[in-house]
């Protein structure tokens, strides 16, 4: 079923009335489970799939009630924040774990998505190297991007040959203005027919970076991507690696806008249902632990033959587990460890009159705060670079965020790391705090004290 042209242009142009009216509709299916349908919120095609495949997905971890993760607001917009309920799911069939009931994407993408990537200088130097890597590795003529965001990747490539699609459209006018063709809409095979029919030849590089995790339907989506790739072609992605989650015990992957966490076992499942296969895979450090994957048409004659790192994955992946539901629930015990842990700590410090905040307003830390039921009681405040998320207050927690350059951190003891995965750079960042006594805190891979 395709999507209805109202809904298609919505995309475009979503406008304050229309988002209003979708957390309306969403909050009226959330407050009356009857009408809920599982998948996303009353869309049809997803409702389908999800039906004929829920036998085989078993449910292993509850996060509780949970807001859009990336949404600051300021205090008029309380009665309204929407809430959902954040469970969990392993499928037998395909191995892969999505949540249980994926939220409306117009919901979690619109013209105020949050975060830009620019604003992390490690980003925008990992998607320089990245760019760079597969120029020389494939020589791609035609380049396209999914899930493009403020252009870190695309700007590296020649804007008469490359195309981005963004459905945020506060991106997707970045892109626009830096010369890159942007479609503002969400990655559809009816999209792909329509970058064809509006006289795209077929791709030789198709990227995508934390995009492919964010999008319900795979099957629709790697379809989609099979359709505008070259014969000689390479979709290349990256994402959060399930692996790195259940090894470190970062449940803070889990959020809305991660409708799913990939493992190469699960993808490699997907990919081959969709004439799709994976030819190589690089385990990255960004984003706590990530995996690139390369992918390209079977049976063609190309250079890329399958590399060992593919095989190498799965066997350590089988090796840890990642195919066995047991696996899933031993997780799900140290995840509420990890809460009992951390609310002790914090609880403890207040109790001892210290003074606690927090660094980087991340999806992440939405998914902790909230799970663990911390607020400015715990934590009393949040600093993050990002100008847009600066005064407002954090999604669920209203933990107020504030420009790092307003607050004197040594008024505070502890430094919880919202963005524990740039621990390095924040930790060299503010060596003075710690000088000065400062102690920092993370829940990852166990809930600790360092500095
Ligand atoms: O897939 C996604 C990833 C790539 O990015 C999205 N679904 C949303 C987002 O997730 P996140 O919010 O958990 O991402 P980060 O990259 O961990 O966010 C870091 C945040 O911390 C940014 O808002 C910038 C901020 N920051 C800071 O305040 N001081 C970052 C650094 C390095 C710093 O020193």
């Amino acid at each position: 079923m395709g999507l209805t042209d109202e809904k298609k242009s919505a995309y475009r142009h979503t406008t304050k009335e229309e988002l209003d009216r979708w957390i309306r509709e969403a909050k009226m299916n959330a407050e009356f489970p009857q009408h809920r349908a599982h998948g996303m919120y009353g869309d049809p095609r997803l409702d389908k799939i999800n039906r004929e495949k829920k036998k085989m997905k078993k449910e292993f971890l509850d996060l509780g009630r949970q807001p859009i993760a990336n949404k600051f607001l300021k205090e008029e917009e309380f009665s309204d924040e929407f809430f959902y309920d954040l469970k969990v799911v392993f499928d037998e069939d395909t191995k892969l774990v999505s949540l249980k009931d994926f939220v409306k994407p117009e919901l979690m993408f619109n013209e105020n998505y949050a975060y830009n990537t620019s604003m992390s200088t490690p980003m925008v130097n990992h998607f320089k190297s990245t760019a760079e890597m597969l120029m020389e590795e494939f020589r791609p003529v035609n380049v396209m991007e999914i899930g493009s965001n403020d252009g870190p990747f695309i700007r590296n490539f020649d804007p008469t040959t490359a195309v981005c699609v963004e459905p945020c459209g506060n991106f997707a006018k970045v892109t626009e203005g830096m010369g890159y063709q942007t479609y503002s809409e969400f990655w559809t095979t009816e999209l792909s027919e329509k970058i064809k029919n509006d006289g795209h030849v077929d791709f030789d590089l198709i990227y995508a970076a934390n995009c492919i995790c964010h999008i319900q339907d795979l099957d629709d989506c790697f379809s989609a991507v099979a359709n505008l790739l070259s014969d000689k072609g390479v979709f290349v992605f990256e994402d959060p690696s399930l692996l790195r989650m259940l090894e470190r015990g970062s449940y803070d992957q889990i959020y809305d806008e991660h409708a799913h966490v990939f493992s190469v076992t699960a993808l490699d499942n997907l990919l081959k249902k969709n004439g799709l296969i994976i030819f190589d895979v690089d385990n990255l450090s960004v984003h706590g632990g990530s995996n690139r994957i390369y992918v390209k048409k079977p049976n063609i004659a190309s250079d890329n033959t399958l590399r060992p790192s593919i095989f190498e994955n799965l066997k350590e992946e089988k090796s840890f587990g990642i195919d066995n539901f047991k696996t899933y629930e031993i997780f799900a015990e140290r995840v509420k460890k990890s809460k009992d842990d951390l609310v002790e700590l914090l609880v403890k410090l207040k109790d001892d009159g210290k003074r606690i905040m927090s660094i980087g307003a991340t999806s992440k830390s939405t998914t902790v705060f909230n799970y663990c039921g911390i607020s400015t009681d715990l934590i009393e405040l949040i600093t993050d670079t990002t100008k847009d998320k600066q005064g407002l207050v954090a999604p669920g927690s209203h933990i107020p965020v504030v420009d790092r350059e307003s607050v004197n951190l040594n008024d505070y003891d502890y430094a919880f790391l919202g963005a524990w995965n740039f621990k390095e750079v924040i930790a060299d960042k503010e060596r003075e705090f710690v000088e000065n006594g400062g102690k920092f805190i993370t829940h990852v891979p166990e809930v600790m004290v360092f500095s």
